[in-house]
């Protein structure tokens, strides 16, 4: 299932390996090693060599975000980017998790890049809320799009039925305020 959500930003349910864009997100740990959910899977169809530049990068800090090629994956690039642990929302969370959404597009435009897809960072293992999530990935993604007019496209990949029915709901409580 795909939708529009605006001209240059829709959401799509899915597996987040398979979109041959300029760069996908991984939404991955501070070793950058690799672990489960979309990091495991990045890892796995991106091959060995994905791991051997990883291990060059010396990790990550929460919030950060470093690139990578795609290797075997249809997409160009990997952004690696570290998303908080939900701790209840009184450690900085909300504003790391924007930093994740900030540093990925930042770098994105840095290497020249059009198009990315995200997944949503922490809303796995690390079990941000997918409601507030979702508001702030929105929040943040418009701003740069805002910013950049030449960026073409920003794909907000949902693993299940949830993941894409709290974007679609977050989307109109923004549009209406
Ligand atoms: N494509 C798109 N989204 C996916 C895919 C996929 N192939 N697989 C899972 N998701 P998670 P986190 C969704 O746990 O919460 C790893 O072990 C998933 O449904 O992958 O940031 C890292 O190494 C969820 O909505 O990442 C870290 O240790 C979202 O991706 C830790 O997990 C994020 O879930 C990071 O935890």
């Amino acid at each position: 299932m795909a939708k529009e959500l605006s001209d240059r930003l829709s959401l799509q349910e899915g597996d987040i390996t398979k979109l041959a864009v300029d760069a996908i997100v991984n939404a991955a740990n501070t070793s950058l090693l690799g672990g489960g959910g979309v990091d495991g899977a990045i890892h796995r169809a991106a091959g060995r060599e994905l791991l051997a530049e990883c291990e060059t990068l010396g990790g990550c800090p929460t919030g950060e975000a470093k690139i990578t090629k795609g290797y075997k994956l249809p997409a160009k690039h990997v952004i690696h980017t570290v998303g908080p642990v939900w701790n209840g929302g009184k450690r900085n969370e909300e504003e790391l998790l924007a930093s994740c959404y900030r540093n990925s597009l930042a770098l994105a435009q840095k290497h020249g890049q059009k198009s990315i897809a995200f997944p949503a960072i922490s809303t796995g293992a690390y079990r941000f809320p997918m409601d507030r999530a979702a508001r702030i990935a929105l929040t943040e993604i418009n701003a740069f799009l805002d910013g950049n007019k030449e960026f073409e496209k920003v794909v907000l990949v949902c693993f299940g039925q949830d993941a894409y029915q709290s974007y679609l709901d977050a989307w109109k409580n923004l549009s209406k305020s």
